[in-house]
């Protein structure tokens, strides 16, 4: 836990079956949940936040990290209330919060999710098992069990299309990329390059998870609505604008080829359609448009010349990730000899 968190007393809320659970986990191989930090970025959650700590105190995580964005309801003081450690972030957004707070975790295992009380605390089980199978990071489905009221429409239309536009550009398929129930651990976390400050954050984070070659696997959950006392922090418009923004503007290191071969072939698209122009201008009407002729010939060569850079960087990236599969299997070798 940080050392700069407001600290609860011990014993408050602290669930009686944690021995058990402990005693199980140990015996399966599962992970424990005193190795777990259930970690919850909140901007005025008061009317769930107290629900959402107390059921996993109840299932025996003791460790819950409620990190706040400087709320101005009751949410750090129904938190605490609840047992759980509050950390005021030093900065804003959402993504700011997670990273800060991953930062100060000295646990191996995460476990993050949103404090509005939209996801279930009982599928926490569900969400950390892969990590014990080897995995590293893993996102929660909610659109495997999502009730029929939790998202609006414009949102589950969104999230969709952003789905589609991550398998389309990022090359894996995630599911759910926008989801805010996730599972991984310490050490694969701060592999990757992360900063984002507001909701891009889980677009980053599956993208960064296909960039560093993390294993990464999806598991089914219950998705449910805001209470109607709980007000949203997002603008679907907005976010939604920003997130396609950063899933594109994260394809330059991660699929060059369609960063810049769009725009390549964009220019080659335009080029053509003033060359065809001023062609038809010319055989039709025998008028001759240099000027129109020259902005042609110079959109298809800069689009041309995009798309060859497209390729070539293309090549870069491939070698690079064979170098950094290579080295991470023999830090990983060096690790296990070490040990
Ligand atoms: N620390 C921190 N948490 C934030 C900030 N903005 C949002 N959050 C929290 O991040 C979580 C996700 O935000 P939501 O507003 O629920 O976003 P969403 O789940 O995409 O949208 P809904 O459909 O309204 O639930 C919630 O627990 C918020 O309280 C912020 O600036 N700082
Ligand atoms: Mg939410």
């Amino acid at each position: 836990m940080p050392d700069d968190v407001t600290a609860m007393d011990d014993d408050r809320g602290r669930a009686d079956g944690r021995g058990e659970l402990l005693a199980m986990s140990e015996q399966t191989g599962q992970i424990s949940p005193a190795d777990v930090c259930v970690l919850v970025p909140t901007l005025n959650e008061a009317a769930t936040i107290g629900d959402v700590v107390t059921a996993f105190q109840d299932a025996g995580y003791r460790n819950v990290l409620v990190v706040d964005g400087g709320s101005t309801d009751d949410t750090q003081e129904v938190a605490l209330e609840a047992g759980a450690d509050v950390l005021v972030q030093s900065g804003r957004g959402k993504g700011q919060a997670v990273r800060e707070a991953v930062s100060q975790i000295d646990l191996p295992y995460v476990l993050m999710l949103d404090g509005d009380g939209t996801y279930d605390p009982a599928d926490a089980g569900r969400m950390l098992e892969p990590l014990s199978e080897g995995y590293e990071h893993v996102i929660g489905n909610r659109f495997a069990g999502m009730d029929d009221d939790a998202m609006r429409r414009l949102n589950s239309f969104g999230n969709r299309m952003i789905n589609r536009a991550f398998r389309f550009i990022h090359g894996a398929d995630y599911d759910d990329i926008l989801s805010g129930y996730r599972a991984f651990t310490v050490d694969s976390f701060e592999r990757l390059s992360l900063d984002a400050d507001g909701f891009t954050i889980e677009t980053e984070l599956a993208v960064e998870c296909v960039k560093h070659g993390l294993e990464t696997t999806v598991v089914p959950v219950s998705y449910t609505a805001r209470p109607e006392d709980s007000e949203t922090n997002l603008h679907p418009i907005r976010d939604g604008g920003t997130i396609i923004l950063a899933l594109y503007s994260l394809a330059k290191t991660n699929n060059p080829l369609f960063y810049f071969g769009s725009l390549g072939l964009a220019g080659i698209f335009l080029g053509g359609v003033v060359a065809s122009y001023v062609l038809w201008q010319w055989v039709i009407n025998g008028v001759g448009h240099e000027i129109l002729a020259v902005v042609a010939a110079a959109g298809v060569l800069l689009g041309v010349q995009l798309l060859m850079f497209g390729v070539l960087s293309d090549m870069l990236v491939s070698l690079h990730r064979e170098q950094h599969r290579r080295l991470e299997r023999l830090t990983k070798q060096t690790r296990e000899r070490d040990e």
